[in-house]
């Protein structure tokens, strides 16, 4: 049962790569009697087996970009590790990337690419037992990983109906670097919103405020940002036991996390968050750990800060925020005893149609994550991540009153009442998480 990962663009490759390196890591530790299962089941989960004849395990990954940088770099600093690519699972063609700009990656670099990508999907399945799924990992904010990977997430969808796919989405820096990524993350969001079934977001600002805290750095590359994201999608996405049968899978995730298709935006929290080397002196018990997460959602920040001082400022209706699905994921020491409820003490607001029996749901393993004892990690459908979204399409739409940089678009086959659509959708998504009421 494997995941198949999409890796679209810069960011997307590199968040990728970082990602089944982590993967690779942990799946590679020791084992003893008590995680010799798990490791070789999250194995299987990313990788194909050990291939004797090349001494390596190979991820089921697709890497796609539009110019050879990247990809590049990451074949070179392949060399250094035991598990690989393959050779076939590389779209790459050699020009000058997308320039930033949506409707390139999607209207000219999408139809010219899309049987490569389809050949390449379609051997990659047939490596895999059982397909659970697809995750595309892209950034929204440049042209190839928001436009193509826009792209591909439909065709994913129109050929692989059966297969679940769900677009790891990073969100560029408030005060970014790309003058139009406004207009990219907008254009993104409303095609994701109809292709994906989920949306996992990955906000760049809250991550560097994430390894700030937990790695103690106070300059951080991309590449840390990338090693926390990893780490918290790993911890999510890592097996889990289940003391009554089957064990769920990734679209139990997507069907608890899901609940209406309106919904789709999923932001993650996870604890403990201090540096390795404090680990020492810690003692973190789970009813610390799940009354840290659940500040962290009331308070809408993803560092627990001394209570209270966290205003929600950052919620899109100033009060804290509403949820409509949480999915708790306790990893280590004693996590079949930990009790979800205190996440719940004082009560969380709930969106009033949610029956109680599906608002929280607790999955755990035994087998510890990282060298941590107890770890949280907290997927969450509900207002949280909405003010990213609401700050771009605010911030598109005012560039687009001006008509600043609209006929780059526009030369790449984008018009007008397009990206109006895109606009629309995505003010709709903000109005649908608004409107919740508890
Ligand atoms: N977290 C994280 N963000 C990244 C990384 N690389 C780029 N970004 C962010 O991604 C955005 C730019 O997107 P890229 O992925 O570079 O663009 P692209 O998809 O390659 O598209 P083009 O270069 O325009 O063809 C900016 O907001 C960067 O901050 C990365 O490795 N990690
Ligand atoms: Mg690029």
């Amino acid at each position: 049962m494997s995941l198949i990962t999409l890796q679209v663009g810069q960011c997307g490759n590199q968040l990728g790569y970082s990602f089944f390196n982590t993967i690779f890591e942990i799946s590679s530790q020791k084992p003893n009697a008590v995680n010799c299962n798990f490791l070789e089941e999250v194995k299987f989960r990313f990788f194909s087996d050990y291939e004797k004849e090349n001494e390596k395990n190979y991820a089921h990954a697709i890497l796609i970009d539009t110019e050879s940088k990247v990809i590049k770099e990451i074949a070179t600093s392949q060399k250094d590790v035991e598990w690989s690519y393959r050779d076939d699972c590389v779209i790459n063609v050699q020009q000058l990337g997308s320039g930033n700009n949506w409707a390139m990656g999607y209207h000219c670099h999408g139809p010219e690419l899309q049987e490569n990508v389809l050949n390449a999907i379609h051997k990659e399945t047939e490596r895999c037992d059982n397909v659970l799924g697809f995750l595309l990992f892209s950034s929204v904010a440049g042209g190839t990983g928001s436009g193509f990977g826009s792209y591909i997430s439909e065709v994913v969808q129109d050929n692989f109906p059966s297969n679940s796919s769900s677009s790891i989405t990073v969100w560029p820096f408030q005060r970014g670097e790309v003058s139009v990524q406004a207009y990219n993350a907008t254009l993104s969001l409303a095609s994701l919103q109809k292709s994906a079934d989920a949306v996992f977001v990955f906000e760049n600002d809250w991550l560097m405020k994430l390894c700030h805290h937990k790695m103690g750095l106070k300059k951080s590359s991309l590449n840390d940002l990338n090693t926390v994201a990893s780490q918290q999608l790993a911890n999510l996405l890592f097996p889990v036991e289940n003391s009554g049968g089957i064990a769920p899978v990734f679209n139990d995730l997507l069907e608890h996390l899901v609940p209406h298709p309106q919904f789709k935006l999923v932001g993650l929290r996870s604890v403990p968050q201090e540096p390795l080397t404090s680990l020492p002196f810690s003692a973190y018990t789970w009813p610390g750990l799940l009354r840290s997460l659940r500040r962290m959602v009331l308070y809408n920040t993803v560092i627990d800060e001394v209570y209270g001082q966290c205003s929600s400022s950052t919620n899109i209706t100033n009060t804290p925020p509403i949820s409509l699905a949480n999915l708790l994921v306790l990893r280590g020491r004693d996590s079949e005893v930990a009790d979800p409820e205190l996440l719940h003490k004082p009560s969380l607001p709930y969106a009033s149609w949610v029956p109680n029996a599906l608002r929280l749901k607790m999955w755990r393993h035994s087998s510890p994550f990282l060298p941590y004892d107890r770890t949280a990690v907290l997927a969450n459908n509900g207002q949280l991540s909405v003010s990213c979204v609401n700050n771009v399409v605010a911030k598109a739409w005012q560039l687009f009153s001006y008509k600043a940089y609209f006929h780059h678009y526009e030369q790449c086959g984008l018009s007008k009442e397009e990206f109006k659509l895109a606009v629309m959708n995505v003010e709709q998504i903000i109005a649908s998480y608004k409107a919740l009421e508890v």
